[in-house]
């Protein structure tokens, strides 16, 4: 045994010296000092001997724990001195990323929309936030006394400047600035004097879309929203077209597509009904084409509005639209 002491003191001598980093420090000291070294076994074994081997053994037991003990000490300095990182160090760990912020879910969102709208043809247009009353109502034939003003509540600035209450001004401007061919969609920011609950803001953003050619059909119009849609919620994605009113658009239509937070069983946001209203759509009503100066016996088209928040709601399982914009970054980091 004594013998055997030896041969294990001169072997750990050696590792602890030729060690050369704290890793491999470490596994040394694990191996010829840890809790199921050779050394620590015979330890426990002494007990098993007879007195007066106990007794030899022990002690050399003892003398060669703390010789190692103290070479492992030296060892320890002789790295750390040379600059080795501490032991505790363990480099196979992933490493803790540190939190850069990310794009807001309706801005992620938007770019979606852009990048399918840009694969089917349509360049973006802008326009102002704070609007007259030309194009954000006379121009879309909303005469001042007409009862559809009642279906926007309005914020108005002063008697002739308000808050748009939609995205489709800017039709008008793009058509009064060009002539035709027009694809366009036009995205913003929109507000209503409404209170607001899981499915309406008072502010939110809506996507407008407007092509303007010669000979343009309601079934391409139906054909772009129905590929729209399959390229955004997948091919399996249930569309209700429904017969609609705007004055700016003849016939009208309003596109709901089947809830996606409740799978159509019912729920909040789609209020019990199982079915989400995603947008309004439409012919280009001729009154607008006259508007703009445009000759609506040569010229049709279609334009569309739809509401970027309530895609967004879907696309990100979101069951109140409030949440997009209280900036909660729990939520935030969430979707
Ligand atoms: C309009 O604003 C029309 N300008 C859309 C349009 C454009 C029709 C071009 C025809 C041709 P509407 O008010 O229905 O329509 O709004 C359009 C979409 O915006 C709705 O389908 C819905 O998705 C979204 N939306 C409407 N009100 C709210 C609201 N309060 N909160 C969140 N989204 C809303």
């Amino acid at each position: 045994m004594l013998d055997r002491l030896k041969e294990l003191g001169r072997e750990a001598t050696a590792a602890l010296q030729s060690a050369a980093t704290l890793m491999e420090l470490e596994s040394v000291r694990v191996k010829y000092l840890g809790r199921k070294s050779e050394l620590n076994q015979v330890s426990r074994g002494l007990k098993d001997l007879e007195s007066d081997e106990r007794r030899s053994v022990g002690r050399a037991v003892n003398e060669l724990k703390n010789e190692l003990g103290a070479l492992l000490e030296q060892s320890k300095e002789r790295l750390e001195s040379a600059g080795e990182p501490s032991a505790g160090l363990d480099l196979t760990l992933p490493g803790r990323m540190p939190w850069v912020g990310g794009k807001h879910p309706l801005t992620r969102t938007y770019e979606r929309l852009e990048s399918i709208f840009r694969g089917l043809g349509f360049e973006v247009a802008l326009g102002p936030d704070v609007e007259d009353d030309f194009h954000n109502f006379d121009a879309l034939n909303i005469p001042a006394d007409h009862p559809a003003r009642d279906g926007w509540d309005t914020i108005y600035i002063d008697d002739d400047s308000l808050l748009r209450t939609h995205m489709s001004p800017v039709q008008i401007r793009v058509m009064e600035s060009r002539k035709p061919p027009i694809r366009i969609i036009a995205p913003g920011r929109v507000y209503r004097n409404e209170s607001a609950d899981a499915s309406h803001g008072s502010e939110f953003y809506q996507l407008e879309g407007l092509y303007v050619d010669r000979d343009v059909r309601f079934g391409e119009l139906k054909g772009v929203l129905i590929r729209f849609m399959r390229e955004l919620f997948g091919e399996n994605v249930t569309l209700r077209f429904r017969a609609g009113f705007f004055p700016f658009t003849e016939p009208s239509t309003e596109v709901d597509v089947k809830c996606l937070i409740c799978q159509g069983s019912g729920c909040s946001v789609c209020s019990g009904t199982g079915w989400v209203e995603l947008l309004g759509a439409g012919m280009v009503d001729p009154r607008v084409f006259e508007a703009v100066g445009y000759d609506p016996g040569e010229f049709s088209g279609y334009a569309f509005g739809l509401g970027v928040d309530r895609i967004c709601m879907m696309m990100t399982g979101t069951d109140d639209i409030r949440l997009f914009l209280e900036n909660d970054l729990r939520f935030l980091r969430q979707i």
